[in-house]
């Protein structure tokens, strides 16, 4: 049986491709070529040897976006560890939580936060700096690489390869577990469906800590030898002279919507760009029609989770209808079911459920959480609510689970009203989405004081060490209650309509 372990995929696109370039950094204009990329990852790769890292040990890793990011990530597959990453915007707070969830072997840091996280964690902690520097980079640099370097370990389709958090309705994050053969089959059909092509550059301009930017992007072009453009983070301005040099680009819908912010946006800025991808967050059918009005190109909308990987997409070729999430991708089954997991005709809206090689393989020491999310049969049940037309095209129109999408980042009430509700000048709140022109959605609370009415600066200083910025309520309301049900449920929908202009004017 031939190795499963994605890494030998992609270490033979390497080899394949060892003269072309991998990334160009677009801060100087650097270049690092894939044989560069693969060199600097069997460093890695050994310097986790040195480390005693494990076959199936987690490495939790918290670093800013950078080549040497990348490679760290591709080392942890090289040598069969599980690579855990995490959003760099988390506090230590919230990073002690998952040093406790995830029983790494390994925490990667940024090299201003190595001491303490040092005293605080419980497992080897080293440092990797954007630059390469760190203790990690370090003693990456200094490997000594001989013929009994890193090996690509051994496994098997279904040996899990990464953990992606994903926070709960319980507002206690759970890892979704993703498997080698999850993700090279993902990877592969996207190749195909998307035609990539030998001529392509990618523009990365997403984070890495999630499956958008990490899985998606990142695989597409590492298994195919594309170029990529990569930006350390999104900035509209900075893009646009890019994007004459790149064929496809990969965003969220804040990403279309602030490059339509630029007067100087047009048809012209893109003549080579062959492909807009739009995903993580619903793309309105107005982003959809201007960009189209400005550009001539028509964004390609797909839809995933971490849970899933991608499920479906527009196509290629043929329509792309705005306001849809296409077709059941190669491979992926996609039904919409009512309550009682029963399948709904055409145009009913119930929840949408997917089966393939791309679902994950549960969610990481949690069993019963993970039985309850599959039917009998295998179904994967997304959450998400959403309708099926005769062609097989879905189109979401909703969420049944409690969950806010800001810029393309998932934020759980339910977390966030756990931290509120702890604070003494808070009685109880609710945490709601309301429409955001910039992010699609934003985070709000609705509090009832236990005195003093509470100001937006007073949640800022109270949630500073415990929550990440972008999950913080961007504006706060006070009541003399919450409006509740006959059942005592607080009525989220009345909040949301209240507020619902608060941000859209
Ligand atoms: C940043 N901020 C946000 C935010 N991003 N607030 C709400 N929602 C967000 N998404 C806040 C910061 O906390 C800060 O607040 C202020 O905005 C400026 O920070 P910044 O870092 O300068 O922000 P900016 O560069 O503008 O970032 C916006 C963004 C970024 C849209 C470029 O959020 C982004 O890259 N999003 C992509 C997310 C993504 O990759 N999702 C994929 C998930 S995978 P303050 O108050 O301190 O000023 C998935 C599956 C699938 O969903 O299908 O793909
Ligand atoms: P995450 O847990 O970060 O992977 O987020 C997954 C969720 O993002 C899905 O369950 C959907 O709710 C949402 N999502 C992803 N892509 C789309 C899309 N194209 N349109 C609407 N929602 C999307």
């Amino acid at each position: 049986m031939s190795n499963k372990n994605l890494f030998a995929a992609l270490h033979s696109s390497f080899v394949s491709n060892a003269d072309r370039i991998a990334f160009e950094l677009t801060q100087d204009a650097s270049q690092v070529s894939y044989a560069q990329l693969g060199e600097l990852t069997q460093r890695m790769a050994q310097t986790l040897l040195d480390l005693e890292v494990q076959s199936e040990q987690r490495v939790l890793v918290q670093v800013g976006k950078s080549v040497p990011a990348v490679a760290l990530y591709l080392a942890c597959l090289q040598v069969g560890a599980v690579y855990v990453p995490i959003n760099t915007a988390y506090t230590a707070g919230e990073v002690e939580y998952f040093l406790g969830d995830a029983e790494p072997a390994l925490f990667v840091c940024d090299p201003r936060e190595e001491d303490a996280f040092t005293e605080l964690a419980s497992c080897n902690v080293r440092s990797l700096g954007m630059d390469g520097a760190g203790s990690f980079g370090m003693a990456a640099s200094q490997a000594v690489l001989s013929k009994r370097s890193a090996k690509v370990a051994t496994k098997k389709s279904a040996d899990i390869a990464a953990i992606l958090y994903t926070s709960g309705t319980t507002g206690r994050s759970k890892g979704a577990m993703l498997s080698h053969g999850n993700l090279l089959s993902n990877a592969t059909t996207l190749l195909d469906y998307w035609g990539w092509k030998d001529s392509d550059v990618l523009l990365h301009a997403l984070p890495i800590f999630h499956v958008h930017g990490l899985f998606v992007a990142l695989h597409c072009a590492l298994l195919s030898g594309t170029p990529m453009l990569f930006m350390p983070a999104f900035d509209a301005a900075e893009v646009l002279p890019l994007l004459s040099r790149a064929t496809v680009m990969m965003g969220v819908p804040t990403f279309y919507s602030r490059l339509l912010s630029l007067p100087e946006f047009d048809r012209g800025s893109c003549t080579n760009m062959r492909l807009f991808i739009s995903g993580s967050a619903p793309l309105t059918e107005q982003t959809f029609n201007e960009f189209e009005d400005r550009t001539g190109q028509r964004i390609l909308e797909r839809y995933g989770m971490s849970e899933t990987l991608m499920n479906t997409s527009n196509p290629l070729s043929g329509q792309r209808v705005a306001g849809t999430v296409g077709f059941a991708l190669p491979g992926v089954s996609a039904r919409v079911v009512n309550d009682s997991g029963q399948e709904l005709m055409a145009g009913d809206v119930g929840v949408i459920e997917v089966k393939g090689p791309n679902v994950f393989q549960g969610y990481w020491r949690m069993p019963e959480k993970t039985a309850e999310e599959f039917r009998k049969d295998g179904f994967f049940i997304t959450g998400d609510l959403g309708s099926m037309d005769l062609e097989g095209r879905v189109t979401i129109v909703g969420r049944e689970k409690d969950l806010v999408i800001s810029g393309g980042y998932n934020v759980y009430p339910k977390e966030v009203e756990r931290l509120l509700d702890e604070l003494p000048s808070i009685a109880e709140s609710a945490v709601i989405g309301v429409p955001h022109a910039d992010f699609g959605e934003a985070v709000v609370a609705v509090v009832v004081p236990t005195g003093a009415p509470v100001s937006d600066a007073d949640l800022r200083e109270a949630l500073a060490d415990s929550l990440a910025r972008y999950k913080q309520p961007k504006a706060v309301f006070n009541l003399e209650e919450l409006p509740r049900n006959a059942m005592g449920k607080v009525q989220k929908a009345q909040l949301r309509k209240v507020h619902a202009k608060l941000f859209t004017g």
